[in-house]
């Protein structure tokens, strides 16, 4: 399966980035890691000439609300029914609700959101997720 990953918006955090990639291809997937610095729309664009199964977006300032907010409409202008969408990492400033966050991500169009979950734990998931679908 093919995984498009890379973290959202001015973020440069850049270790997590890494680990995602080697974990990733580690379970079997292909990776096409866009790196840090990387926006909704070009995100959007590598899943589409990658053919990718799973969009893996990683956010680690605290910024990626007001980066991915915008991902609904860009959903609804492409087919994208058979990807997974999925966001991880710190997605708001400091220790905020899970309760609070991940409801408003879903919202926005992600199938898993892990709010400071372990990257392992998210990956268990993804896989679960993927076999269940
Ligand atoms: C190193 C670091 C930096 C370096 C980055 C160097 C680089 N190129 O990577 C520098 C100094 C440049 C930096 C800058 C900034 N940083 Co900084 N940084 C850190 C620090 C100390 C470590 C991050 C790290 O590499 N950790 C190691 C990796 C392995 O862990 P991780 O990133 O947490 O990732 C794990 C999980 O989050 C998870 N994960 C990540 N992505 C995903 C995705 C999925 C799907 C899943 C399931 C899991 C997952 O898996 C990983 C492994 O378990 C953290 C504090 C900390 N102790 O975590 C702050 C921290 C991330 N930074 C922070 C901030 C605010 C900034 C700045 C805005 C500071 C500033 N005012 O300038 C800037 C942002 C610049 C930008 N444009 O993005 C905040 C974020 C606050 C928040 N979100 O609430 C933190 C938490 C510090 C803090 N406590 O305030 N930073």
């Amino acid at each position: 399966m093919k995984v498009v990953t890379g973290v959202v918006g001015n973020d440069i955090h850049v270790v997590a980035n890494r680990l995602i990639d080697i974990s990733l291809e580690e379970r079997g997937f292909e990776v096409f890691n866009l790196g840090v610095n990387t926006y909704l729309e070009e995100f959007m664009d590598a899943v589409i000439e990658t053919d990718a199964d799973v969009l893996l977006i990683s956010s680690l300032n605290g910024e990626a609300e007001g980066w991915c907010r915008d991902l609904q409409i860009l959903k609804s202008q492409y087919d994208f029914k058979d990807v997974t969408f999925m966001i991880g990492g710190n997605l708001g400033v400091g220790e905020m609700n899970p309760e609070l966050l991940v409801p408003k991500f879903q919202k926005y169009g992600f199938d898993l959101v892990f709010h400071q979950v372990d990257l392992n734990e998210g990956l268990d998931r993804l896989e679960e997720f993927l076999e269940a679908r």
